[in-house]
């Protein structure tokens, strides 16, 4: 086949779909039988991708296997396999190896291997090339190598892997070549890293620069509380600057699979060099303060009604840890619940995506009807901002509100926003 994706999740179904539509001749191989027969009867077990669309893959001859052989008469094999953080901080690399392990006894001469697993600078070369190597073949000699951070920005209605530029950094330059090549087939953009160092590199500046610049709005929200500074009106007001401004915002903390992550990635590998890497330890601090500072916001606006947390209703909107997805990995609504039981809050939920929710092992009743829900909480908590909680419908219907996303700033499609596309309503509802 023209191309053997390994590990089949949401970043190598989707490259594999992109692949097949472009007319290569795909297999997928990964090591759950689970997966691979899911896939075979057209079944999609990730989000971005339909039943339909799986079906529309075997019809065009893609098939998913747990057979190593595949890999023996790839001409090129790209890794997407999980790196989920280890114990000691950095990436745990054991699929990553694995996959290396099993191509290697599988490696025939002219293939090209491509990492695309987010890693520290290095990896590739000091951990997958040593693996592939065994199989007697020899790396930029006998087959080709590179690596090309992966860019999927799950639920993104907009950017896919066909129109997302594509980097690739090769151990040599005719590996860079060849990974390029590859890519081109069915990416619209591919750009070329200095090296495999670069490419690994370049993932985690992307990443590393979000969560520090969250970090930072996330440390300003807490003390333009007390300066009396509306900070969202801030941020707009300093995105209408049409160059060298981009603007994050505040919230609940930091959730997801990457941007809470991969900064370790780089922070561990440079520790061992000796160096500290401040900006990721104090970001890693200051978002993960915020799940406390929410709980102290509450305190302080059911304070205001003469509420006291204990044994107060509180409504929590949003539980995963974005808007419009049904992904929970590291969203801080879990450590904003534990502390509101610990207060004695009675606590609900309300979550499109999200059919039932635990929290220290016990069920979180889930409220149905969104209006009713806002109006019987004493507090509604917004920390997610799915499409369905609209600023009038919130504005209408709940008492007293902790909005950690802004929302009631947003404007609706029948209301005018200011220059800076938000829209002042009463502040008598709160953010962060
Ligand atoms: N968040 C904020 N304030 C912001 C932006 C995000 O609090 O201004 C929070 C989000 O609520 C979420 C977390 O940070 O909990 C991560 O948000 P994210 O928008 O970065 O979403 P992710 O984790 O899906 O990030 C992915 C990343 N894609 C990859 O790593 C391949 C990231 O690089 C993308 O830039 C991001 O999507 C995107 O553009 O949305």
């Amino acid at each position: 086949s023209d191309l053997v994706v390994i590990g089949l999740g949401y970043v190598g179904l989707p490259l594999a779909a992109e692949a097949v539509s472009a007319g290569l001749k795909v297999t997928g191989f990964d090591v759950s039988e689970h997966v691979v027969a899911g896939l075979n009867d057209g079944v999609s077990h990730i989000d971005d991708l339909s039943d339909e669309d799986v079906a529309t893959m075997l019809d065009k001859g893609f098939s998913a296997t747990a057979d190593p052989l595949c890999m023996s008469t790839a001409r090129t094999i790209v890794i997407c396999v999980p790196t989920p953080l280890s114990s000691e901080g950095g990436p745990d690399l054991g699929a990553v190896t694995a996959a290396a392990g099993t191509i290697s006894r599988n490696l025939t001469p002219g293939t090209l291997v491509v990492l695309e697993s987010t890693t520290y600078p290095g990896t590739t070369e000091e951990v997958v090339r040593p693996i592939l190597e065994e199989s007697g073949l020899v790396a930029g000699a006998d087959f080709h190598l590179a690596f090309s951070p992966e860019r999927i920005d799950p639920g993104n209605p907009t950017f896919g892997v066909a129109n997302t530029p594509k980097v690739v950094g090769g151990l040599t330059e005719e590996c860079g070549a060849a990974a390029a090549e590859f890519y081109s087939r069915f990416i619209g953009t591919v750009v070329r890293a200095r090296g495999t160092r670069e490419a690994e590199m370049a993932k985690l500046l992307e990443n590393t620069y979000r969560h520090v610049n969250i970090a930072l709005v996330n440390e300003m929200a807490v003390f333009c509380q007390e300066l009396g500074v509306d900070l969202w009106d801030s941020i707009a007001a300093a995105a209408t600057k049409p160059f060298g401004f981009q603007a994050f915002y505040p919230g609940p903390g930091v959730g997801g699979h990457c941007i809470p992550i991969d900064p370790n990635y780089l922070s561990y590998k440079v520790k061992t060099l000796g160096y500290p890497f401040r900006f990721v330890e104090l970001a890693q601090e200051i978002n993960n303060r915020m799940p406390a500072y929410v709980i102290q916001r509450a305190q302080e606006l059911l304070n205001e009604s003469g509420l006291a947390l204990s044994r107060s209703k509180v409504l929590l909107l949003g539980v995963t840890y974005k808007a419009d997805i049904a992904d929970q990995r590291e969203s801080p609504a879990r450590p904003v619940a534990r502390k509101l039981l610990a207060k004695g809050a009675q606590i609900t939920y309300h979550d499109p995506h999200v059919e039932s929710w635990q929290v220290e092992g016990a069920d979180v009743p889930r409220s149905e009807i969104l209006e009713q829900a806002l109006a019987e909480a004493d507090l509604t908590i917004l920390l997610t901002d799915h499409s369905e909680y609209r600023p009038k419908l919130l504005e209408r219907y709940a008492r007293l509100l902790l909005d950690t996303r802004g929302v009631l700033r947003r404007p609706e499609p029948d209301e005018t926003p200011d220059v800076s596309g938000r829209l002042r309503r009463s502040i008598g509802r709160e953010g962060v």
